[in-house]
């Protein structure tokens, strides 16, 4: 064997080590931050049964989910994005008067081991802007953002009106 060849080997079997750690550590990481696809965790918080209601292409979609914390402190969810959205505003429906109404929210906050479902008719996510990417029978990942900095991401499955 030439000492180029050798080199050679010696090289591919560094690669194949190399990869082999990186798919590990994207495993636990994906272990980390998704339960299936139904659930995302980190830190004790936890988004749940994550979906979004796709109605019409080019009118917004709402985003809902049941938000827990198990943490010994308040939560303070202050926003959320996501690249198949464009946009994405924090929602709260209203009935004002006998009028449906939809009010952008700064923050929306669950007590200490507590949850708050975003559902219709409450709290929910607004996709404004959904992309072409969005269609039903798909998923969208949403990163909610959090007052202490922190995000956490969830695939959320796109549904139709009937969820
Ligand atoms: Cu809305």
């Amino acid at each position: 064997m030439n000492p180029t060849m050798k080199r050679l080997q010696s090289s591919t079997r560094a690669n194949g080590r190399g990869s082999k750690g990186v798919a590990l550590a994207v495993a636990a990481l994906a272990g980390v931050v998704t339960i299936g696809s139904t659930a995302a965790a980190a830190n004790g918080i936890t988004i749940e049964k994550p979906w979004l209601r796709f109605i019409i292409k080019g009118r917004p979609a709402g985003g809902y989910f049941t938000l827990r914390n198990d943490t010994d402190r308040t939560i303070e969810l202050t926003g959320a994005s996501s690249i198949g959205c464009g946009m994405v505003m924090l929602h709260q429906s209203k009935n004002e008067g006998g009028v449906d109404k939809m009010l952008p929210v700064k923050t929306v906050t669950v007590p200490a081991h507590g949850t708050l479902n975003f559902r219709p008719g409450s709290y929910h996510l607004m996709c404004m802007h959904p992309q072409s990417t969005v269609a039903v029978g798909g998923a969208v990942p949403i990163a909610l953002k959090f007052a202490d900095g922190k995000t956490i991401s969830a695939d959320f499955p796109v549904k139709g009106p009937g969820g």
